[in-house]
């Protein structure tokens, strides 16, 4: 957000304020104050006129200035009530040269999952995409998955629900009695272009089903608005903490890996993890300084880039 745009707000938070007076503290025209008043009101934002001058009343639910204000990260946020998928916009994006730049939705009608797989997204959901360029060799690019699910996971414990993380991209709400021992709540999607010593971009998605309706998802799945006992989450303020925890990590990977291992359900755990050509059972005992997982199968200790991976109950 400019920051004409939210000194503004920030005068209007503490208003009322007149306009004239606005224009003469900030150094602009009155005109060019009017311009923002009238274009966050239609972003909005519930600016009033008093009397006295401006007040704003209420900043809205979600959107893209709401995200941005009071947003302690540097992203811009690019905001849509309904879009295929926000990794598909986000790579648009990255082709062009963007970076530190957020694509938000409240519904998705084309969200992709891992391996094409279909990512069920209806409105109410926090479906997001961050682009980033960090000085990372594309060996490295899972560090970043590791750092968007420890931020997602931080930020949905801070809204009161228990979640914990999947190695490598869900956030579960365990439940022995669920099929998998758990619902799932939120996956992530990296996807990334680069060379064999650099990445070029990165795309970081989220989809976090946060007001969604059980009836609305995947059986095995959850969301917060069930996990709350049907209260809704500010969504606003969720994107914030999601994006500004994710911003501490994304450069600091032994960050990263403490803050995934503080939430992590997969560490000391049997899993089953499935790859393209074989299939290792055995306890999960860390996660690499890469992002990679390290399974003990009792012969070995086998490092694990990617795959599907299951949580097993004891005996199996
Ligand atoms: C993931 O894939 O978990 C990554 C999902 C990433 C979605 C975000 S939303 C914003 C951005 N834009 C996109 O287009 N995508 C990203 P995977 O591990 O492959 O899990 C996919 C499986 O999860 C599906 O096959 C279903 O079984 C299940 N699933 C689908 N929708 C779900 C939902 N909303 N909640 C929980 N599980 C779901």
């Amino acid at each position: 957000m400019n920051d004409t745009r939210r000194a503004i707000l920030d005068a209007l938070a503490a208003g009322p304020v007149a306009g004239p007076a606005l224009a003469d503290r900030l150094g602009v025209s009155r005109a060019a104050v009017w311009k923002h008043v009238e274009s966050l009101r239609e972003a909005g934002f519930a600016i009033e006129s008093t009397d006295e001058g401006y007040v704003l009343d209420a900043i809205p639910e979600f959107g893209g200035l709401a995200v941005e204000y009071g947003c302690e990260a540097p992203f811009e946020v690019e905001y849509h009530d309904s879009i295929p998928s926000t990794n598909d916009r986000a790579r648009e994006l990255a082709a062009d040269g963007a970076t530190d730049v957020v694509v938000l939705a409240d519904e998705q009608t084309g969200g992709r999952g891992r391996l094409d797989r279909a990512w069920s997204s209806p409105s109410g959901g926090v479906w997001l995409s961050v682009v980033c360029r960090p000085a990372l060799a594309p060996s490295r690019v899972s560090l970043l998955t590791i750092a968007a699910g420890a931020a997602a996971c931080g930020a949905v414990r801070e809204a009161g629900v228990d979640a914990r993380i999947k190695w490598p991209n869900d956030l579960l709400v365990l439940d022995p009695d669920a099929e998998r021992g758990g619902r799932k709540l939120a996956g992530i999607l990296t996807e990334m272009e680069g060379e064999a010593e650099r990445v070029s971009w990165v795309i970081s998605g989220l989809g976090l089903n946060a007001n969604v309706a059980g009836d609305a998802l995947p059986a095995d799945a959850t969301s917060l608005l069930v996990e709350r006992g049907g209260d809704p989450v500010d969504r606003r303020v969720l994107v914030q903490r999601v994006l500004e925890r994710f911003d501490d990590l994304r450069d600091d990977p032994d960050a990263a890996r403490a803050a995934w291992r503080e939430h992590a359900a997969t560490l000391g755990r049997r899993v089953r993890v499935t790859l393209p050509s074989e299939t290792i059972v055995g306890e999960a005992v860390d996660v690499t300084d890469t992002g990679a997982l390290v399974v003990d199968t009792g012969a070995e200790r086998r490092i694990v880039h990617a795959g599907d991976c299951e949580h097993l109950r004891p005996a199996e």
